[in-house]
C-alpha cells in the first residue's frame, strides 16, 4: 500500500518559505495514502496559481490547465476514465473568480471530482491583487483605496447549489485536514473543500496566528452533516462574523454521481477500456441531419 512518501516526486517546490501550501501538500499526500490510493489511480488537475503547482510536486498523474478552467478539464478526465480519483488543486481567484460558473455547474451535476481550493484570500502568483474572498475594504495592488466588493461565501454558495459534500479545512490543522480530504477523495460525487491557507508574502494579515484562535471543529460541536438547515446556519457564521470560524464537513449526503447516470459509462465501464468500432453508416446519417 502506498505511503505519503510515495506521492512525493523529486521536484522541489518554489513556494515562499512559510507558505500554507506546504501544509496542504503534506495533507494531500497523507490523505491519498489514507484513502488506500496508489499514485497511478490519482489525477491532479491544476489551473494557474501558486496553489496550482501542487500537481507538479506530487507523484501521481497531473495536468496543468488554464486559470479558471481546471474544473471542466477534471470532469472531462473523469468521463474518459471514471476509475481515476480526480482532484482539482486551485486558488480562490481561479475557482471563485474566473471559474465560478464551472464550480456551480460541477456541484449541481454532482460531478465525481474533489475541488480543493487553497483559499489565501488574495491572488498570490500575480503578486497580491484582491480576490473574490478578500474582505471588503482590502487594500491591494488593484484596490489601493480598499475593495468595494462583498466577499463570496464559498460554503454557502456550494450549499445553495445543493452540494453533496461541502467542507472547510485549515492548513494549520494537519490531522483534521487529512481526515476531511480523505472523506472528500472517497466521496461519491462532487466534493468542495475550501482550505484556509496563509499567504505569508502578499496577505500576511491572515496568518496562522490569525486563524488559530478562531477555528473550531464542527465534528466537536456535534454537527450532523446530513442536516441541511444546521449546515446553512454554520455556513453563515463566517466571514460575516470574525470571531469564530467553523472547519470540518458542513454537509455530506449520498447521491449518484453524474457519470453513474450515463448508461454508456455506468453499464459500459470506463471509456478508455471500451472497444468501439466506427459505424460509417451511423456517421453518415448523423451528418445528414446537419446538412
Ligand atoms: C485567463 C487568465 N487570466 C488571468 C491570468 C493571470 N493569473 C495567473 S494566476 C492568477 C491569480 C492567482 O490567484 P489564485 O487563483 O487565488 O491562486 P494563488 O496564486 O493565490 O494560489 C491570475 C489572475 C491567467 N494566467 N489567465
Ligand atoms: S506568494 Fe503567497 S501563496 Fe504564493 S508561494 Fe508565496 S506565500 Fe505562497
Amino acid at each position: 500500500m502506498a505511503t505519503a512518501q510515495d506521492f512525493t516526486n523529486p521536484i522541489r517546490p518554489t513556494w515562499c518559505s512559510g507558505c500554507g501550501n506546504f501544509g496542504i501538500w503534506n495533507g494531500v499526500k497523507r490523505a491519498l495514502a489514507q484513502s488506500g490510493l496508489e499514485p497511478h489511480q490519482v489525477m491532479l488537475v491544476g489551473g494557474i496559481g501558486c496553489s496550482s503547482k501542487l500537481p507538479d510536486y506530487t507523484y501521481a498523474n497531473g495536468f496543468t490547465s488554464l486559470h479558471g478552467r481546471p474544473i471542466p478539464i477534471a470532469h472531462g478526465v473523469k468521463f474518459a476514465n471514471h476509475d481515476l480519483t480526480v482532484i482539482v488543486s486551485a486558488g480562490d481567484g481561479d475557482t471563485y473568480g474566473l471559474g465560478l460558473s464551472h464550480l456551480l455547474n460541477a456541484i449541481r451535476r454532482n460531478a465525481d471530482i474533489t475541488i480543493m481550493v487553497h483559499d489565501n484570500r488574495i491572488y498570490g502568483l500575480t503578486k497580491g491583487q484582491y480576490s473574490p474572498t478578500s474582505p471588503e475594504g482590502t487594500r491591494s495592488k488593484t484596490s489601493p483605496r480598499g475593495s468595494l466588493d462583498e466577499p463570496v461565501n464559498p460554503i454557502a454558495l456550494a450549499l445553495a447549489a445543493d452540494g453533496t459534500f461541502v467542507a472547510r479545512a485549515f492548513a494549520g490543522e494537519l490531522a483534521h485536514m487529512v481526515d476531511v480530504l480523505a472523506q472528500a477523495f472517497t466521496h461519491r460525487g462532487c466534493a468542495l473543500v475550501d482550505i484556509l491557507q496563509p499567504c505569508v508574502t502578499f496577505n500576511p494579515g491572515f496568518s496562522y496566528d490569525y486563524y488559530r484562535p478562531r477555528v473550531y471543529k464542527l465534528e466537536e460541536a456535534g454537527h450532523d452533516p446530513t442536516d441541511f438547515d444546521a449546515a446553512w446556519q454554520h455556513a453563515l457564521e463566517w466571514p460575516a462574523h470574525d470571531d469564530r470560524i467553523p472547519i470540518g464537513v458542513f454537509r455530506n449526503i449520498d447521491r449518484p454521481a453524474y457519470w453513474e447516470r450515463l448508461p454508456v459509462l455506468h453499464d459500459g465501464g470506463p471509456l478508455v477500456k471500451q472497444t468501439r468500432t466506427w459505424d460509417e453508416a451511423a456517421y453518415d446519417r448523423l451528418r445528414a441531419n446537419f446538412i
